[in-house]
C-alpha cells in the first residue's frame, strides 16, 4: 500500500448503521503516547460524527500494544458491549520485539473478534519511525483513529441497506 495520496483513509459511505443506542469500547494502549492519545482523539471524533452519544464510547487503557488482545477480551465478553477498537503503535527498533508485538496483537484481536462475534477494531500503526506515525495521526496522512472508528461503524452497519 503506497502512501502516494494525502490522506491515506479511504470509504464509502454505505453500511452505515443506527448507532445511537451502540456502545463502543475503545482499548487504548500507552506506548506511543503522543500518537495514539491522537489516534484516540480522532477515533472519537469519528464514532460523534456517526451517531454514538460521548457517554456509550467506554475508553479503557493497557500498558502496550501487546497487552490490546487481552483487554479488548475482557471489553468483548461484556454483553453490553458492541464493538471494540483497538489503539497502539509499536515503532520498528532495532531488536524483533516489533515483529512479536505485531504478529501477536493481529492474531489475538482478529480471535478476540471471532470468539465473541463483534467487531473488534485493528487501530495499531506499525510504522518505521515516529514521524510516519505521526503523520498518520493527525498529520499529512489522515488520522488512523478515523478510520478504524469507521471501520467499526461500518461492520455495526453490516446488515444496513444504505
Ligand atoms: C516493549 C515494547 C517496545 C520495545 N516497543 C513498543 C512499542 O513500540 N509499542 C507498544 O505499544 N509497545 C511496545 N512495547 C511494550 C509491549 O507492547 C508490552 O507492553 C511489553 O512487552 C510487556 O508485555
Amino acid at each position: 500500500m503506497a502512501s502516494s495520496s494525502k490522506n491515506l483513509s479511504q470509504h464509502s459511505e454505505k453500511n452505515i448503521g443506527d448507532m445511537h443506542q451502540k456502545k463502543i469500547a475503545v482499548v487504548v494502549s500507552e506506548w506511543n503516547e503522543e500518537v495514539t492519545a491522537s489516534l484516540f482523539n480522532g477515533a472519537v471524533e469519528t464514532l460523534l460524527k456517526y451517531g454514538v452519544k460521548r457517554e456509550n464510547i467506554i475508553r479503557k487503557n493497557v500498558p502496550g500494544s501487546f497487552e490490546l488482545t487481552l483487554g479488548a477480551q475482557w471489553m468483548a465478553e461484556r454483553p453490553e458491549i458492541d464493538a471494540v477498537i483497538c489503539i497502539g503503535c509499536v515503532i520498528q527498533g532495532e531488536t524483533r520485539h516489533f515483529e512479536f508485538i505485531c504478529e501477536a496483537v493481529a492474531i489475538g484481536i482478529t480471535q478476540v473478534g471471532i470468539k465473541f462475534n463483534k467487531p473488534v477494531i485493528f487501530g495499531v500503526l506499525t510504522p518505521d519511525t515516529q514521524q510516519q506515525a505521526l503523520d498518520r495521526a493527525g498529520g499529512k496522512y489522515g488520522n488512523k483513529g478515523n478510520e478504524a472508528a469507521i471501520t467499526a461503524v461500518k461492520m455495526l452497519g453490516f446488515d444496513a441497506e444504505n
